[in-house]
C-alpha cells in the first residue's frame, strides 16, 4: 500500500492515501474486491494465515483489500494507527465493548448518549456482569470519585446526541491514564476527524457511526473503531470476526471511500449553515432555547471552540410550548425532512425522546437531560436560503393546530 501522502493536507489524504492507480491498470476510483475468501498458494501460507503468521487477505469477514485502504485512510484521518470497518455504528460500539470488558468490569459513560448506544449498555453488557455507571464527566472530582480498580473503560460522546453536551477529551483523558487498564473511549461521529481528533488529545480509541457524515449521501449502514495497532487488531480478532461478525460489505467500503473524498468541503457547509439557522432561531420570538456550540450562549463555548475546528451540523432546540409546538413545527416543514440519522446531504429534524432516544424510559430521558420538548435538526447541505425560508414558514404556523390534520393525512408528511 502506497502512503506517498502521509505529510499531506487532509483532504488531500482523504483522497489519495494508500492508493496509486499505476497499481491498479491505471483505474482513477480503487477497484472493489467482492470476493469473500482468498486463494491460498499452498496449505502451509493457509495455515499460517489462520496462525496470524503471515499477513495476506483470507476471509473478507477478517481482512479484504477494499476494507484495507478505506482503514488505512480513517486511521490517517483520525491520526490513529489502525482502523476496523463495521456493517454499522452499533456494530463497531459492540466490538469494541465486547472487546475490552468482562464480568465484574466497570464501565463508566457519560449522562448523555444515543439511545441504542444506552440500550446495548443497560440491556445488552449491563446484563452480563459489568457495572455500567453514568457519571457527568464534566464533573472531574465525580469522575475521580467514579474510578474504581475495577474501571476498564470510560466511554462518552462529544457533543453528545441530541443534546450537545460536550466532554473535556484532553481532561477526561488525563484522570483515565493516571490508572492503568482504562481505556478512554470517544464516539466521533457528531464532528469527524476534520472538527475533532479525540486521539491527538488523549483518547484510546475512536468510534463512529459512519453511517452519517463520514459517508454523507444516506445510502449505507457502517462504522468504525480507530485505535492503534494493538488494540485495533483485538477489536478486529475478537469483536469483529467472533463476537459480532458485524463486518462491512466492501461495495459500502467504496461509497464510503467516495464520502470521505468530500468530507471536509460538506463539513464546512453544514457547520456555516447551522451557525445561521441556530442564530435565526435564537432570535425568534416563537424559540424558548437553542442549544449549538456556535452560539455564545451555548454554556460551553469555550470548551468548544478550544477542542473542535468548527461547531458542527446539529441544532437541538425548544420552542414556546413544549412539545405540542414542537410537533406542529416539525409538522409543517416542507424542505427539511422528518426522519432520524444526520450528515446527509438533506437537512433533517426529528423528536428525540419519541425517536432515537425512545429506549430511554421517560424517567431516564429526565435524569439523563434530554427534555421532552427537544426537536433535533441535522442540517444539510442546501442553500441556507431555502433552509431559512422554511424554518420560519414553520415556525410561523407552528402556533396553528396543523396537528390533526397531518395525522389524518400521512401523505402531507414527507
Ligand atoms: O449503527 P448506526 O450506524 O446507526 O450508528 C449508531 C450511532 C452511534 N453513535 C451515534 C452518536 C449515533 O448518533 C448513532 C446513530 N444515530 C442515529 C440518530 O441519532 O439519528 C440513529 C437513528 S435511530
Amino acid at each position: 500500500m502506497t502512503n506517498k501522502h502521509n505529510s499531506c493536507g487532509f483532504s488531500t489524504r482523504a483522497i489519495h492515501h494508500g492508493y496509486d492507480p499505476k497499481d491498479h491498470h491505471g483505474a482513477l476510483v480503487p477497484p472493489i474486491y467482492l470476493s469473500a475468501t482468498f486463494a491460498f498458494p499452498t496449505v502451509e501460507y493457509g495455515a499460517a494465515c489462520f496462525a496470524g503468521e503471515a499477513s495476506g487477505h483470507f476471509y473478507t469477514r477478517i481482512s479484504n483489500p477494499t476494507l484495507a485502504l478505506l482503514e488505512s485512510r480513517m486511521a490517517t484521518l483520525e491520526n490513529g494507527e489502525a482502523a476496523v470497518a463495521f456493517s454499522s455504528g452499533m456494530g463497531a460500539i459492540a466490538a469494541t465493548f465486547w472487546t475490552l470488558l468482562r464480568p465484574g468490569d466497570e464501565v463508566i459513560v457519560s449522562q448523555t448518549l444515543y439511545g441504542c448506544t444506552f440500550a446495548l449498555l443497560h440491556h445488552g453488557i449491563g446484563e452480563f456482569g459489568i457495572k455500567v455507571r453514568h457519571v457527568d464527566l464534566t464533573d472531574l472530582a465525580a469522575l475521580q470519585a467514579a474510578l474504581s480498580p475495577a474501571t476498564r473503560m470510560i466511554y462518552c460522546e462529544t457533543p453528545a446526541n441530541p443534546n450537545l453536551r460536550l466532554i473535556d477529551i484532553a481532561a477526561v483523558a488525563r484522570l483515565a491514564h493516571q490508572q492503568p487498564n482504562v481505556t478512554l473511549v470517544v464516539d466521533n461521529t457528531y464532528c469527524t476527524p476534520y472538527l475533532q481528533r479525540p486521539l491527538e488529545l488523549g483518547a484510546d480509541v475512536v468510534v463512529h457511526s459512519a453511517t452519517k457524515y463520514l459517508s454523507g449521501h444516506g445510502d449505507i449502514t457502517a462504522g468504525i473503531a480507530v485505535s492503534n495497532q494493538a488494540l485495533a487488531q483485538r477489536i478486529r480478532l475478537q469483536g469483529l470476526k467472533d463476537l459480532t461478525g458485524a463486518v462491512m460489505s466492501p461495495q459500502d467500503a467504496s461509497l464510503l471511500m467516495r464520502g470521505l473524498k468530500t468530507l471536509a468541503l460538506r463539513m464546512d457547509r453544514h457547520c456555516s449553515n447551522a451557525q445561521a439557522l441556530a442564530e435565526a432561531l435564537q432570535a425568534h420570538p416563537a424559540v424558548e432555547s437553542v442549544i449549538y456550540p456556535g452560539l455564545r450562549s451555548f454554556p460551553q463555548y469555550e470548551l468548544a471552540t478550544r477542542q473542535m475546528k468548527l461547531p458542527g451540523g446539529m441544532i437541538a432546540f425548544e420552542l414556546k410550548g413544549g412539545i405540542e409546538t414542537g410537533r406542529r413545527f416539525m409538522n409543517a416543514l416542507q424542505l427539511f425532512t422528518r426522519a432520524v440519522s444526520l450528515g446527509d446531504a438533506e437537512s433533517l429534524a426529528q423528536h428525540p425522546a419519541s425517536m432515537t432516544h425512545s429506549t430511554y424510559t421517560p424517567e431516564q430521558l429526565a435524569q439523563h437531560g434530554i427534555s421532552e420538548g427537544l426537536v433535533r435538526l441535522s442540517v444539510g447541505l442546501e442553500d441556507v436560503a431555502d433552509l431559512l425560508a422554511d424554518v420560519h414558514q414553520a415556525l410561523a404556523k407552528c402556533g396553528r393546530n396543523t396537528v390533526r390534520q397531518a395525522a389524518t393525512a400521512p401523505s402531507a408528511v414527507r
